[in-house]
């Protein structure tokens, strides 16, 4: 199959789910325990903002740590976590928003070994703590797939700055088209915000800079002297007033964002200014907005109407402040789940804030929040979810981790836990449902999986017997159209 099934577009194949969406009250209490706990003492880091597991490697996790630079792998080893390093980038800036911010393995990344790494580092020529230079490199590891392979990487982009906040940095395969989606920040002060005069219009809604952006690139191939091809259908190809790259405008942070793994729908947390939070849903050529709009208003000192159809608005915002279950000040993007099919949690957003550490459950309908759940950890009476909350993280079996930053090494990765999220069994039997008639889903057997091509979300083909639950990549033979299909076994 290769790498034709990352060029296809979901449609043509639909899917039983093989359960019924449930209205039933949400519970509210959950726990967040230590995912590396060794007896009574848990694996730590410092500054944890990234987290994955490692393509093809059962309980082998990588995890960035911001400032140090170091991309960890923590894995299970003779009953024990242990920490390996990945790669140690030197280079990384110290300054608070900067550092080793994104992490993404190649679709193909079981073959070819290759991942791609964001980092921020101090700039040529200007003051340590007033610019840097943003990194996407290309790099490989060694046989193992956990220790980098020690040779050059392969620049993708550098993205110069002029302050240092406002990165962005979280760097994803989109699971359909195997495009490398970028996810940047504005730039920061002073032009970014909206108290500047010099850039009035603020970098986020400027087509000639890639600042305030999401991009969709392809690193399989070049377009001229890029080290980077551009996707054909990028939203802005023909049009000469925008830079190819460009994916979607109007973004201020978007510090953390994820794809859905089973529909491809891109979720981003989008870190607000001086009033609001925001979460998106991020499509090709959107305008989200910044800075004319912050959240759902516009900006006091800008000429903007909210019902101004160029601009999408968010799928939800909140107001800052302290008071825990209504707001914060910084939100992190977190994660459709998708873990257990028939948990009451399937298919909702799970997302936090940084400032206050709380973590919501979100039901989404027609695009806007129908249902908001504060999520307190057990014991009760405990009100901050997650102290320091960072960035969330999803395995290949769909369960949810929420990391917290801690300044030295008191940071931990706690895994999302109660009887309705943590997928730990396989039920039986298999049930993957392609739509063959064009009319109905029609469920298939076991015994069909024959028939499909199925690839988990790395690229690999794996095949009926082998399959764990999960959601798998699939494409009958000769069929141009992939889909996306959760399996239960
Ligand atoms: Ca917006």
């Amino acid at each position: 199959m290769g790498s034709r099934i990352w060029n296809s577009r979901l449609a043509g194949m639909c899917v039983m789910l093989g359960f019924s969406t449930s209205m039933a009250v949400i519970p509210n209490t959950i726990s967040f325990v230590n995912a590396f706990m060794n007896g009574t003492t848990g694996v730590t880091f410092a500054r944890p903002v990234f987290f994955a597991q490692v393509p093809g490697k059962d309980s082998t996790y990588v995890i960035l740590e911001q400032q140090r630079g170091n991309a960890i792998i923590a894995r299970r080893n003779n009953g024990s976590w242990i920490k390996d390093t990945l790669l140690k980038q030197t280079v990384v800036s110290n300054q608070n928003e900067m550092g080793f911010l994104g992490l993404a393995f190649h679709p193909n990344f079981l073959t070819n070994r290759k991942y791609y790494v964001f980092y921020s580092k101090t700039g040529t020529g200007c003051d340590a703590t007033n610019c840097g230079l943003n990194v996407i490199e290309e790099r490989q590891t060694d046989s193992t797939l956990i220790k980098d392979a020690g040779v050059a990487p392969r620049l993708i982009l550098n993205i110069p700055k002029s302050a240092s906040n406002h990165n962005g940095g979280d760097i994803h395969f989109g699971p359909v088209d195997g495009y490398l989606y970028i996810g940047l920040g504005d730039g920061g002060n002073p032009q970014g915000d909206p108290t500047s005069t010099a850039l009035p219009l603020g970098r986020a809604q400027k087509t000639d800079t890639i600042l305030g952006k999401f991009l969709r690139i392809d690193v399989n191939g070049t377009t001229g002297s890029k080290p980077y091809a551009i996707p054909s259908d990028n939203p802005f190809v023909s049009n000469a007033a925008y830079l190819p790259e460009i994916y979607a405008i109007g973004v201020r942070n978007p510090w953390r964002w994820n794809f859905d793994p089973l529909n491809a729908n891109l979720w981003a947390g989008e870190v607000g200014n001086n009033t609001r939070e925001e979460i998106d849903t991020v499509t090709k050529g959107a305008n989200l907005g910044w800075r004319n709009m912050e959240g759902f208003a516009c900006q006091p000192s800008v000429t903007c109407t909210v019902t101004d159809p160029k601009y999408t608005l968010p799928i939800a915002a909140y107001p800052h402040g302290t008071t825990p279950d209504t707001v914060g000040n910084a939100v992190v993007g977190g994660f459709v789940y998708r873990g257990k099919p028939a948990s009451i949690y399937y298919g909702l957003y799970f997302y936090g804030d940084n400032g206050t550490g709380q973590v919501w459950v979100v039901r989404v309908i027609n695009g806007r929040i129908a249902e908001r759940i504060t999520l307190h950890p057990t014991p009760a009476g405990t009100t901050v979810a997650k102290t320091g909350l960072s960035a969330f993280g999803q395995d290949l079996k769909g369960n949810l981790y929420a990391l917290g930053s801690g300044t030295s090494n008191t940071g931990t990765v706690d895994i999302l836990s109660s009887p309705d999220l943590v997928s730990t069994g396989l039920p039986t039997p298999a049930s993957i449902s392609p739509h063959r008639t064009g009319k109905a889903f029609a469920p298939i057997s076991v015994g069909d999986l024959s028939n499909l091509d199925l690839h988990n979300l790395q690229g690999r083909k794996v095949q009926g017997g082998a399959l764990r639950n999960g959601v798998y990549v699939t494409q009958r033979p000769g069929e141009k159209n992939a889909a996306l299909v959760p399996v239960l076994k």
